[in-house]
């Protein structure tokens, strides 16, 4: 049986589920230990690396007296482990995100939901993978950085390792959007405003605590460019390629999101022309990123797409992402809950 030690950065809302299924793992070669565990406030930390109890581990850390370790400590301290070490980074920190070329040269691996570090400058996203296929360096798995747990990042890797050609990826990658244009847009005809089902959304604590974090699509932007940059595209940054803001101009500034939410009901025209425009060619409107490889053209995009579409019958709050390829010339097809802290800290596992 072998041994990892685990560190984990982050108790939140993935953190604490990351932890409960770290608990309950069922592996037969692999023993996982963990010997640190950290949020903004605390630190929990093994001195001599046995394994902490993973079991009552938040417990420990809220009633822990240790200040948070600072990135050139946590890492002095886990490369000095006999065993080998993945980092579990469940914050959305962009410092901890620049720093993962430093673990990596240090020989600590990483898996993260975090998409702070593959989606910023493209300088970071080549010193990390440049760096994780040195001999002996620590690798880096971000599975959960786009779709939460679904099998896509590593079905794309696998693709292209083996020699596949990427030729297009559209999906729909926010779940928070996707179920805003589930509702909104169906194919037998409703009368509901775009705002009504923003405010609905923001109750059932679907979206980000302001709405506009999402309703901007830099999220989404932040999806596509991880996705963009695995096929092959040198993708500078989110902000290289049109992003469809589905923010009405004057309401990006004000002050509140109550604000924003009282007044989005006078913006509601717009998005009815579209959806009555799709309606009548018989199509639904969805929130898309597009990787289009072989023309080298990226966006964020409402899209239309006819009842016979795998985007057309979404459910919920799903993500759905289809590949074409080479080998797939008639898209690859991946759906399933794409938002959540249960499908998104199994991502890590
Ligand atoms: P929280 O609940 O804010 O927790 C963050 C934790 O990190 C806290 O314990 C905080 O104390 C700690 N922390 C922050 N900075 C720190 C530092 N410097 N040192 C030590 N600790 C620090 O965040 P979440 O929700 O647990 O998210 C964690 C990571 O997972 C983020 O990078 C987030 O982007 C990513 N993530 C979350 C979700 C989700 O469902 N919550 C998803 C994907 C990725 O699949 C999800 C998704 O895409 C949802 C999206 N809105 C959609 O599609 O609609």
């Amino acid at each position: 049986m072998t041994a990892v030690n685990i560190a984990i950065i982050g108790a939140g809302v993935v953190g604490k589920s990351f932890i409960q299924q770290l608990a309950n793992i069922k592996s037969k070669n692999i023993t996982y230990n963990l010997i640190f565990l950290s949020n903004s406030k605390n630190s929990l930390i093994s001195n001599d690396y046995k394994p902490i109890n993973i079991l009552n581990s938040i417990d420990l850390l809220n009633n822990s007296k240790n200040p948070s370790l600072s990135i050139n400590d946590l890492i002095n301290y886990l490369k000095n482990s006999n065993l080998p070490v993945i980092l579990i980074d469940n914050t959305s920190n962009q410092n901890l995100a620049d720093s993962y070329p430093l673990f990596i040269q240090n020989g600590i691996s990483i898996a993260t939901p975090n998409k702070k570090a593959f989606s910023s400058n493209l300088n970071l996203w080549n010193d990390i993978f440049n760096n994780s296929n040195i001999e002996n360096n620590g690798l880096i798995y971000h599975e959960a950085s786009v779709g939460a747990g679904l099998p896509l990042i590593n079905t794309l890797n696998e693709m292209i390792e083996t020699g596949d050609e990427i030729i297009k990826i559209e999906g729909i990658f926010s779940g928070t959007l996707s179920y805003i244009f589930n509702e909104f847009s169906t194919i037998s005809k409703n009368s509901i405003k775009f705002s009504e089902i923003v405010k609905i959304a923001k109750d059932k604590g679907y979206t980000e605590p302001d709405p506009r974090d999402d309703l901007n699509g830099f999220d989404v932007a932040r999806k596509v460019t991880i996705l963009a940059r695995i096929s092959g595209l040198k993708i500078e940054s989110p902000n290289s390629f049109p992003i469809h803001s589905l923010i009405p101009k004057d309401l990006e500034s004000v002050n509140s999101s109550i604000e924003y939410l009282e007044k989005l009901p006078n913006y509601d025209n717009e998005m009815e022309i579209l959806k009555n425009n799709a309606t009548n060619e018989n199509k639904v409107l969805r929130f898309i990123g597009s990787i289009d490889v072989k023309n080298n053209k990226v966006s964020v995009e409402i899209g239309k797409f006819d009842y016979s579409h795998p985007f057309a019958s979404l459910k919920g709050s799903d993500n759905v992402i289809s590949i074409q390829s080479k080998r797939y010339p008639n898209p690859l097809i991946i759906q399933g809950a794409g938002a959540g802290a249960d499908v998104t800290a199994m991502g890590n596992c």
